[in-house]
């Protein structure tokens, strides 16, 4: 079956990440792959999610199946992070929730559903956006387009060029946002352009799909959700992919949830249905695990208090990399400003290093950068940092 059928390319970060690992080099620094690493350059299991863990162990009386869309204290506990303990998202019901494997899973579990009532729609994607949305979209037998996001020259949003593009997306085609932490770039919309953004929804008639990977990473998990709460003002269908890979660190547990928002409690009820349906016939119902720990973690005050003290400790320590990075190439005297890295968000940052670079660093000093110059600053250290920097002033020195 497979003699004339030519091997597929392997995922240029996942083939990254398996190049590090034989890397013999003991200084090496991986900033590639989307992972979150703690000073000593590990990926920790939360001390909230442990606690968790040992209360479910105690508790847990069998492995029978979960519902089709998940376990319901947990769709409740995910709407609550989503629109806010009081939205009135919440109290109408309008918003239907499903566990699904990941932020990957969600984001196919609602491609599905929209290919069904929408077959005909497009897929808008940001310039540039991450890989894997453009495999899932295409995937789900999707044609996309890309709008403007990302202005290369400035090193920040082109938020005229995105307000232009998504004026110009006909009504029922569907526009892929990354609520906050931009990946690969970093970048995102403040409150006032994410409102300004919701209003050209809701005029267009446009679908927005809403890609939630890094909520709390930004700056808060409140402050982080103003893009979900302007789509709720409007009153309009919208979709929301979460993942709670990163923010509860539990990727290997394939935690995410599909939300589907509708006008009306009615209208929700029937898009449940239509989930429920896709959902079935797909993986048929979530893994339990990740699912339980967050909703235990979320329904608990103390251990909800706990991992939003973990999240933001996460979050400040990449804030504080940005800035040793900073200071680190100036203080080497790199020329250029490269201040932008600081205002940029979330694990990620365009570091504006050429493939060249990328390709030097990578191939003298054992430092792993994606191409185009993606950097992941929760691979930096104290232990490492001066290293890279070091590296970096030679590399741009040529
Ligand atoms: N969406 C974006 C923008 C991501 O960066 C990621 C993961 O890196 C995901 C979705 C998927 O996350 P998960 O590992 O939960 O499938
Ligand atoms: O670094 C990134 O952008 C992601 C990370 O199943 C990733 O590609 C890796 C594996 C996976 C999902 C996301």
């Amino acid at each position: 079956m497979w003699r004339n059928v030519e091997t597929a390319p392997a995922d240029s970060i996942l083939g990254l990440t398996e190049a590090f690992k034989n890397d013999t080099n003991p200084e090496k620094v991986n900033l590639g792959v989307g992972v979150y690493k703690d000073e000593g350059g590990k990926t920790p299991v939360l001390q909230c999610v442990k606690a968790a863990e040992k209360i479910l162990l105690e508790k847990e009386e069998t492995k029978s199946y979960l519902p089709i869309t998940g376990d319901p204290l947990y769709a409740s506990e995910v709407q609550k992070l989503l629109f806010g303990e009081d939205s009135e998202v919440v109290s109408t019901g309008r918003a239907v929730t499903a566990h699904a494997p990941g932020g990957t899973g969600a984001l196919r579990v609602g491609a599905e559903l929209l290919k069904k009532f929408n077959p005909d729609a497009k897929v808008w994607i940001s310039s540039p956006t991450w890989a894997n949305h453009k495999g899932v979209f295409s995937a789900a037998g999707f044609e996309l387009a890309e709008y403007s996001y990302y202005d290369a020259a400035t090193k920040s949003l082109d938020f005229d060029g995105m307000v232009e593009s998504l004026n110009k997306v006909p009504a029922g085609d569907i526009v892929l946002l990354h609520t906050c932490c931009h990946n690969p770039s970093g970048v995102d919309l403040n409150e006032a352009q994410w409102k300004n953004i919701a209003e050209i929804g809701k005029e267009r008639g446009w679908i927005p799909f809403l890609d939630f990977a890094y909520q709390g990473f930004g700056e808060s998990v409140e402050s982080d959700r103003c893009g979900v709460v302007a789509f709720a003002a409007t009153g309009v269908d919208f979709f929301v992919a979460s993942s709670f890979s990163k923010n509860f660190g539990l990727y290997n547990e394939r935690t995410g949830a599909i939300t589907v928002v509708a006008p009306n409690a009615e209208d929700g009820a029937v898009a449940m249905s239509h989930l429920k349906t896709s959902v079935r016939v797909i993986y048929s119902n979530p893994p339990a695990h990740g699912g339980l720990v967050v909703a235990t973690i979320l329904a608990d005050a103390e251990l909800k208090k706990q991992w939003l003290q973990e999240l933001s400790g996460m979050c400040d320590r990449i804030k504080e990399m940005r800035s040793a990075l900073v200071d680190g190439l100036a203080s080497r005297g790199v020329e250029g400003d490269f201040s932008y890295i600081t205002s940029q968000r979330g694990m990620f940052s365009f570091s504006g290093l050429s493939d060249d670079v990328v390709k030097w660093l990578r191939d003298n000093r054992s430092i792993y950068v994606v191409g185009g110059g993606r950097i992941n600053l929760a691979g930096l250290t104290r232990a490492n940092i001066d290293y890279v920097c070091d590296s970096i002033a030679e590399a741009l020195k040529g």
